[in-house]
């Protein structure tokens, strides 16, 4: 099992210098594109060695679905569904792994069993001990914007100044985690690509991540297979968006993202690579 200091150096080292790849490994049975898929330890362990195989920095887990309208899932049944995969791969393997939670129990278990960081997509608001639990063990917070809860945040979202405030709330977010002990070094930022957004404010805010990148702290985007991406193509649904998924990833990447978290590793791998050259150089 790879220790949390270890693992958050090696991508510290890699950050700056290429693109990292988190690739998203759903153990529900109702996410919007991957659900039912991995909802056996043998299947989740193929799917994940696969993954990595093809390059993958960081596996995702998740074991509960925030799509538009979704309800939240029994902190038990959440437990169930990823404790089992987590302590496999990271008996398997040193690679960095996410816990996809906003729950506290989740997350502090998951740590235990081996994962590295904590994806939170309600920038740890959703739970207060969030933060105590991500300072504890020394792990490595993604920070994501969501205005509402995933059952509420596609009825009608609105914003004076999406950028602002989106940029605005995650420094908040930021700040009060490097109070309750995180360093800054362990944060990251995520716009929420979807998560209480339109079409319109989705597209303003890739097209203004430099402003995101400005306050200080690494940026992961999530794109993948959206729904913006299908409303873009006239109403694709999300077994269709790869071409598009891969060309938000060429931009985010123009555009100063450090990390993308994606469902097509081997497809992602090789666009942010040559994305990578064109706005790098070579490696
Ligand atoms: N998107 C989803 C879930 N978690 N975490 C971060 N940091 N950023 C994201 O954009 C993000 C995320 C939604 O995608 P998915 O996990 O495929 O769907 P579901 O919520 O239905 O499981």
């Amino acid at each position: 099992m790879a220790a949390i200091p270890e693992v958050l150096q090696r991508l510290r080292h890699a950050l700056g210098k290429r693109t990292l790849v988190m690739g998203v490994l759903n153990l529900t049975p109702d996410s919007f594109y991957d659900g039912g898929r991995y909802t056996t330890l043998e299947r989740a362990l193929a799917r994940a060695e696969q993954m990595i195989a093809e390059g993958a920095d960081i596996l995702d887990i998740g074991g509960e679905s925030t799509r538009p309208g979704s309800e939240p899932v029994p902190m038990d049944e959440e437990l169930r569904r990823t404790l089992p995969v987590i302590e496999a791969i990271a008996s398997r393997s040193d690679i960095a792994l996410s816990i996809d939670t906003t729950k506290s129990e989740v997350a502090r278990r998951a740590l235990q069993a081996g994962a590295h960081i904590v994806n939170d997509i309600s920038g740890m608001t959703f739970d207060p001990h969030m933060p105590e639990v991500v300072a504890e063990a020394g792990a490595l917070a993604i920070l994501m914007h969501i205005k509402g809860t995933p059952k509420t945040m596609q009825q009608n979202p609105t914003y004076d100044d999406v950028v602002r405030e989106v940029r605005d709330t995650l420094a908040q977010h930021a700040e009060r985690a490097q109070q309750a002990g995180i360093p800054k070094e362990h944060i990251w930022l995520d716009p929420g690509i979807g998560f209480g957004k339109t079409l319109a404010h989705n597209l303003q805010l890739l097209r203004h991540l430099p402003d995101l990148k400005a306050l200080g702290y690494p940026v992961l985007v999530g794109t993948s297979r959206k729904s913006f991406i299908g409303l873009i193509l006239g109403g694709l649904p999300p077994e269709e968006r790869l071409e598009g998924t891969l060309a938000t990833l060429a931009l985010a990447v123009a555009w100063g993202a450090d990390a993308v978290r994606v469902h097509d590793v081997k497809e992602a791998v090789r666009a942010v690579k040559v994305a990578d050259a064109l706005v790098r150089g070579l490696s």
